[in-house]
């Protein structure tokens, strides 16, 4: 049996309303069941501060008067709900020696860290967590948003509207030039390209040889359209030189079109070193972030690690411009219609989390971009249910699986979205729309389950 701490970490008449008007500290809340044969859910708690914070499994001589000060506190529990709510004093949590900001790495390393494997905790996850203003003003934010993307599309910088994307399929083996060859006809409908994750400088798609291919690519969709273009680039790499080297060769290569370039980064497999150093280094471009790899510690059949929502919430307060929100079940990755909570902690400057409401004041937001079995049958449903459509959306089968092609898969897209915007009826516009009516026969099995009985009432006016 491990030593009960809870005379020292736990005080449940400690006030929620009170900490966050003291704003002296980070709450977590987590769902964490003890491990049967270990302590109770009481004392569990409170090895499970302990461990986060100044303790560990035995009291030490070294511990002083001022250390018990910044001692992580259990003040709320419900054992039957398996919550816990924890809050760390802010002086827990690491700064930088260059500019004393704050690091989200540290901020895992206490919150999620040791106590991930801790013998007497069978699992515990993060659901929300909430930061007070003196210490989320010490973190970076975003430097970019999608105003500076619909700027470059001559779009109003509010409000600008949807912004058609996809991402180069397949997702590897295409060779320079027919990489750049499917970026083209992507373009000739659509808006924004995306890197898949993977895609970087294989060898048999050298960037220096790909990006010039992608460069021109882009100048001739503009010429052919008398539209602006985008493209997200993956700087993602181990090492931040690396990374530094890619954005500036990609910047220099584009050239005068180099703020049509977002940046790409793995940012849950390469962490927040890669996102902070694509932030630093490259504050004027639009940082994407994607997640490939979060499902590891964010799903719900997992019950360690940390929410989706806390991931996401993470990114904005790391200073992505953009990052994957996933599809709120109108895609192909998991998810549930809730999650456009997700996307309103991103884009407001005040929101609801599951447990706690957090005030941005005034950081700037980050685009929740839609990906993930994207098409534009799916479109009109998904936008009913976020109730906007100021965001990027990148359908990589749903362009490229779009039995006209990809510039016809784009457009399908975007007549999905006025669809939506509009109120009309999907059969209806579709019978005025040939990308949109081409999208069912493009897509048979969502047509089918979606707008069941769509041959005939499309036959029916043809
Ligand atoms: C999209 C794709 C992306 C996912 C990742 O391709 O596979 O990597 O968006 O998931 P397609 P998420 O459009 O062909 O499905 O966006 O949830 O992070």
């Amino acid at each position: 049996m491990a030593l009960d701490q809870s005379n020292r970490y736990v005080d449940l008449n400690l006030n929620e309303d009170e900490l966050i008007a003291d704003g002296a500290h980070v709450l977590v809340a987590y769902h964490m069941k003890p491990k049967p044969g270990f302590g109770n859910f009481i004392e569990t708690a409170a090895h499970f501060a302990a461990e986060s914070s100044t303790g560990t499994n035995v009291e030490v001589a070294t511990t002083d008067a001022f250390t018990r000060g910044v001692d992580a506190i259990v003040y709320e529990v419900d054992e039957d709900k398996e919550l816990m709510k924890i809050a760390y004093p802010v002086e827990l949590f690491d700064r930088n020696i260059t500019d004393g900001r704050a690091m989200i790495a540290s901020f895992l390393t206490l919150a999620i860290g040791n106590n991930q494997g801790m013998g007497d905790v069978e699992y515990a996850k993060i659901h929300d967590f909430w930061f007070p203003p003196e210490y989320l003003r010490l973190f970076d934010g975003p430097a970019t948003t999608i105003s500076h993307m619909w700027n470059v599309l001559g779009r109003p910088h509010v409000d600008g509207g949807f912004i058609v994307g996809t991402i180069v399929k397949p997702k590897l083996g295409l060779r320079p030039q027919p990489f750049a060859d499917a970026c083209l006809e992507f373009w000739r409908g659509g808006d924004f390209i995306k890197n898949d994750e993977p895609q970087g400088n294989q060898v048999f798609a050298p960037m220096k040889e790909t990006i010039p291919r992608v460069v021109e690519a882009m100048k001739r969709a503009q010429d052919e359209t008398s539209e602006a273009k985008l493209f997200s680039a993956n700087i993602t790499a181990d090492d931040p030189f690396e990374m530094i080297a890619r954005g500036e060769y990609i910047l220099e290569t584009f050239a005068e079109l180099a703020d049509h370039v977002a940046f790409l980064v793995d940012g849950y497999v390469a962490g927040p070193t890669a996102i902070t150093t694509a932030r630093r280094r490259f504050p004027n471009q639009y940082l994407h972030y994607h997640r490939a790899g979060h499902g590891a510690v964010t799903s719900p059949q997992t019950q360690r690690g940390y929410t989706a929502f806390v991931h996401c919430k993470m990114a904005r307060i790391q200073g992505s411009s953009g990052i994957h929100t996933g599809t709120m079940s109108f895609g192909k990755m998991e998810g549930e219609q809730a999650d456009r909570a997700i996307a309103y902690m991103l884009e407001r400057d005040s929101a609801d989390g599951p447990y706690f409401h957090q005030e941005w004041a005034g950081m700037n937001p980050t685009t929740p971009i839609i990906s993930g079995g994207m098409n534009a049958l799916r479109i009109p449903g998904f936008f009913e249910n976020l109730g906007h459509s100021n965001v990027v959306m990148t359908a990589g089968g749903g362009s490229y699986g779009h039995i006209d092609g990809a510039a016809a898969g784009a457009r399908s897209m975007r007549q999905a979205e006025q669809c939506w915007r509009e109120g009309r009826d999907v059969i209806e516009f579709a019978r005025e729309h040939h990308e949109f009516a081409r999208a069912f026969e493009s897509f048979q099995g969502d047509a089918d389950r979606l707008y069941p009985g769509w041959r005939q009432k499309l036959a029916k006016s043809a």
